[in-house]
């Protein structure tokens, strides 16, 4: 899955693809460089970051969807409306960092619409998740929500064989607690999912390398990441170099040859 934040803030990349031309130009390229869908998202969900409207996140995201008819798209939103608009013009997973907890008109729009669903995990909210996370266990604490959220969606009629799950690298989440879910991913296959992943250029990954203020990490840190998550039973990365992570995960995959 690659990455296209079509913001002016966003960690990882804030700024590159936020005229229109230059999002659909990169959600191109990452397609032919071999992303099998790529993630289009108007708000930021970094640590800090502050909500925009409906209005605004519309206004960023549709001329992009517009420009990617026809193409793999997944709409990176917590909005019903915008998953809407999206779905209408063609895409075809929504990927919401709430877990159908920040809009209650969500889940019928996924149901109507008959669309895949990504369920991510996140303890708290942008704005302040990162000020003081804590956890008895976190993995446990990740599977039991993740859990319940995937009985709400079916419960509001989106199909079970839709959805995927995600930890939630980096949302209400330390460094510990990040390393300790991707150590231990093998508790949230038992779910039964298939399990996307989000470590790609995360401050985590800085951190390690010795920089307790980093903001982000590196392209070869994000790719290392991603190989062990593949070998812990990942099948979904949210990437934002997708040639690099490509090329790994051939070679892991036929090594592992699943
Ligand atoms: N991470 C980000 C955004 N959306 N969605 C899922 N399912 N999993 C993730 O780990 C995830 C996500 C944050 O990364 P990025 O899009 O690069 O930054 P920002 O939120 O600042 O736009």
């Amino acid at each position: 899955m690659g990455v296209v934040n079509v913001t002016p803030d966003s960690f990882s990349d804030g700024g590159v693809n936020f005229d229109p031309a230059d999002a659909a130009a990169t959600a191109r390229r990452l397609l032919a460089e071999g992303a099998a869908i790529v993630d289009v998202g108007g708000e930021s969900t970094r640590p800090g970051a502050e909500p925009v409207s409906t209005d605004e996140e519309l206004r960023r995201v549709v001329p992009v969807l517009e420009a990617l008819q026809g193409l793999p798209v997944s709409i990176d939103t917590a909005k019903a409306e915008v998953a809407a608009q999206a779905l209408e013009l063609g895409a075809e997973l929504v990927n919401d960092v709430t877990a159908l907890r920040g809009d209650p008109e969500l889940a019928g729009v996924v149901a109507e619409y008959d669309a895949y669903l990504c369920l991510m995990h996140m303890q708290g909210e942008p704005r302040t998740m990162q000020a003081d996370p804590h956890y008895e266990d976190v993995v446990a604490e990740v599977v039991r929500v993740l859990d319940e959220r995937l009985t709400f969606a079916v419960s509001q009629g989106i199909r079970e064989e839709s959805i995927c799950l995600d930890p939630g690298i980096g949302f209400g989440k330390t460094v510990e607690h990040n390393f300790e879910l991707l150590r231990r991913l093998d508790e949230l296959t038992a779910l039964g999912r298939p399990l996307l992943v989000g470590i790609s250029r995360k401050s985590s990954l800085g951190k390690i390398m010795g920089d307790p203020e980093a903001k982000t990490g590196t392209t070869a840190a994000s790719v290392g990441a991603a190989v062990l998550a593949y070998e812990r039973g990942a099948s979904i990365f949210r990437a934002h170099d997708v040639y690099e992570h490509v090329e790994a995960l051939t070679a892991a995959r036929a090594i592992v040859a699943r």
